[in-house]
């Protein structure tokens, strides 16, 4: 699907779509789109919004300036930009969805995704069932006639696990399903699922998109003009939208984008190696190394692995807590993607909404660890690192 800037290059277009200088009449030329901070637009005339401009909840000039950069990025022909990833995703599914209707989705995603579905959209009456997407036989077999939609994330969150989105999308086609792909792990500088046969692409924009851990949105990217529409229409109604400010910092942070994803690779791939090799560390788990699963269906469908390694120590959860809170650089916090360099402990962090059960069951043990790699100085990542595995035993 083209969009105007689908000529360009990736960084040319995080840095220019949305933010084409205006030098219409009374326009002042910014090269830097402004903060539209009001709230409505006055009109001349009772029946003509000014610009199509009547209230920011509506259409914001610095959010629709975003919304095209995020548009550019996935090559879609739309996007929304909303308060935070969990806001993007409970207004695609209540636009999309209603009681009675059933979900496919990836077992492993994020806490907060499973906390959505289970503990709220389980009350309005909408199934969840949750399966190994690597599977595709499982998938197809998974199908009800009230499946409506496949939840994907491609990397999980926290096992990195990879579901082939192209076969995943053979079977959503043929089944008349919307395929939904949470992308965040990768950002669109490594993944682009729309080319891959996914109807819905959706972020955390906290994440890579943001990149400076300053500030919460969500994003939601897509082609087809019959999803637009009634997406459109609930952004609206519901109201979950980003405001003019932190469209402004998500789209400066969208600028280095494509820098910031490079370095994020080749810190997270010396880390990868330099963990594999050490003698406290059970298993690492990347989807650039070739000791993953699912190496080659990694190279076929990304450009790159991004920065998320999780990792099992050896030990127990006692020792895996003196590990983490034994680091300097590495900031012992949830969240991802930001230039600073994260630690966390998923099952007593960002998956403790997750039942012990079911965390057993798919593989988030009290010893795994996940690392969002920053774009340091990687002797001084390694370093810390290697002090606090040397002597966390
Ligand atoms: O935090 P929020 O912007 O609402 O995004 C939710 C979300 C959606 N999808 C994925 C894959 C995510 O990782 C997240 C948020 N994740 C974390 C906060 C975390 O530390 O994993």
């Amino acid at each position: 699907m083209r969009n105007k800037y689908s000529q360009y290059g990736f960084d040319t277009k995080a840095i220019h779509a949305g933010e084409t200088p205006d030098f219409r009449d009374g326009a002042t030329g910014d090269v830097v789109v402004p903060i539209h901070l009001s709230t409505t637009f006055a009109r001349e005339k009772v029946e003509e919004p000014t610009a199509g401009y009547e209230y920011t909840r509506s259409l914001n000039p610095t959010r629709k300036a975003l919304e095209e950069k995020l548009a550019a990025l996935e090559n879609a022909k739309y996007a929304f930009a909303f308060s935070s990833g969990l806001a993007a995703e409970t207004s695609v599914i209540l636009a999309l969805l209603k009681a009675g209707d059933h979900i496919i989705a990836s077992d492993d995603l994020y806490g907060g995704t499973k906390r959505l579905f289970n503990k709220i959209f389980n009350e309005y009456k909408i199934e969840v069932s949750y399966i190994d997407t690597i599977d595709i036989l499982n998938l197809e077999k998974s199908v009800r006639p009230n499946t409506r939609l496949v939840w994907l994330e491609s990397p999980t969150n926290p096992l990195l696990k990879l579901s082939d989105i192209a076969a995943v999308s053979t079977i959503t086609k043929k089944e008349g399903l919307i395929l939904v792909v949470d992308n965040t792990f990768l950002s669109p500088y490594f993944q682009r699922p729309l080319s891959l046969g996914a109807d819905i692409v959706l972020h955390s924009s906290t994440k890579y998109i943001g990149g400076h851990s300053d500030v919460l949105g969500g994003s939601v990217m897509l082609s087809d003009d019959n999803l637009y529409q009634k997406i459109q229409y609930y952004q609206n109604a519901v109201g979950a939208v980003l405001s003019p400010f932190d469209s402004y910092l998500t789209l400066r942070g969208i600028k280095t984008l494509g820098l910031r994803m490079q370095k994020h690779e080749e810190n997270a791939l010396l880390i990868g190696a330099f963990l594999e090799e050490h003698p406290n560390v059970r298993k690492v788990i990347y989807p650039g190394l070739k000791s993953h699963p699912q190496y080659d269906l990694a190279r076929k469908q990304t450009t790159g692995s991004g920065g998320i390694i999780s990792f099992e120590l050896k030990g127990n959860i006692d020792n895996s807590k003196h590990f983490l809170e034994s680091l300097h650089l590495f900031a012992l916090a949830e969240s991802l993607g930001g230039v600073e360099s994260l630690i966390e402990l998923p099952a007593l962090m960002t998956h403790a909404s997750v039942s012990k059960e079911e965390r057993e069951a798919i593989g988030i043990t009290d010893t795994l660890i996940r690392l969002s790699v920053g774009i340091e100085n990687i002797e001084d990542l390694i370093t810390d690192l290697k002090k606090a595995l040397d002597t966390y035993l």
